[in-house]
């Protein structure tokens, strides 16, 4: 970087209380824009961090959250990324106020924060990701496919370096948002207070009676109520032994839940990056 004069610029290095500054901003930004969906941007945002970091591959070591190859075709496109342009888009401003932040540092920056901002525990977060150019897209189908079972997701989390408690701990996510029938075809949120982080997914699958929804959508499961669904693969997690011994626990625990869950998602937000930085900064809540 040289100035005009064809002096060495000075190279802005961003401390903790800069990234605080855009952690607060995306706070409020999430307050000041209510009127989406059930009330926040929230669990969409959440949603982004997720599929920005789920499509790592140990055995290559490419996809995760370095990168941010979701802003190209065709990753855009992939069929689970579907309705997280609005997500990309609720962040755009936000990169255009911070320039020097990276879209991957943004998008999983802003996945802690939106946790945080809806009762969530502390997830400790570190800067140190680079954002790629379109050759990094990962190929289609690294994601979970919402219509299978416990193969499928054994699978696919294997993949990412995951065994079988953190699959449960981090499916614990859909105490939030919902499904869209123009995103993923299924349809409605998992509890009643989808923009609130508890262990409310795991009291539901446990304590309630699940039928299958008589519908022309995707095969999906119905409550009592009619109000609340669940995924095939939600269902997987009550279905297998092995995996149910982690839902009892978190349906009786929220604090195991909300420790466990921080330190997966920590993981979770930081497969394949390669960190300079050793040191994790814990953001405060902004009430
Ligand atoms: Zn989800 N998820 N997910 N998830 N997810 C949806 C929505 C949300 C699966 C899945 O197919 C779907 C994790 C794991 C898995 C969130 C977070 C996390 C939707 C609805 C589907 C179909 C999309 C739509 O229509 O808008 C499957 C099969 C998973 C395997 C276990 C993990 C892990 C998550 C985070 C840690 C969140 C927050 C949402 C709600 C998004 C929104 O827009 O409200």
């Amino acid at each position: 970087l040289f100035s005009a004069a064809g002096i060495p610029a000075k190279e802005f290095v961003p401390t903790q209380e800069d990234y605080v500054k855009i952690y607060n901003e995306v706070a409020k930004r999430l307050v000041d824009f209510d009127e989406y969906d059930d009330g926040s941007y929230g669990p969409v945002l959440v949603r982004l961090a997720w599929h920005a970091s789920g499509t790592y591959d140990v055995e290559t070591k490419t996809g995760g959250s370095n990168g941010a190859t979701m802003r190209f075709q065709p990753e855009s496109d992939h069929g689970a990324n579907a309705g997280l342009k609005a997500a990309r888009d609720f962040l755009e401003p936000v990169k255009q106020m911070f320039p020097w932040i990276s879209y991957s540092d943004l998008w999983t920056l802003a996945g802690v924060c939106a946790l945080q901002q809806m009762g969530g525990p502390t997830i400790p977060w570190r800067p140190g990701r680079a954002d790629a150019d379109i050759s990094a897209c990962t190929p289609d189908g690294r994601l979970p496919d919402a219509t299978k079972e416990q193969k499928h997701l054994r699978a696919i989390f294997g993949r990412m370096g995951f065994n079988d408690q953190e699959i449960v701990a981090l499916s614990g996510a859909h105490a939030l948002g919902r499904c869209h029938t123009d995103r993923s075809g299924f349809d409605g949120p998992w509890t009643f207070s989808p923009t609130m982080l508890t262990n409310d997914y795991y009291k539901l699958l446990v304590g309630e009676k699940w039928n299958w929804r008589k519908w022309n959508g995707p095969a999906q499961y119905e409550d009592k109520t009619k109000a609340l669904m669940m995924l095939p693969t939600d269902m997987a997690l009550v279905k297998d032994k092995e995996f149910k011994k982690w839902v009892d626990k978190y349906a009786k625990d929220q604090d195991a839940f909300f420790k466990d869950f921080s330190g997966v998602v920590v993981k979770l937000f930081e497969l394949g990056v390669p960190f300079k930085q050793e040191e994790r900064w814990s953001f405060k809540v902004v009430e």
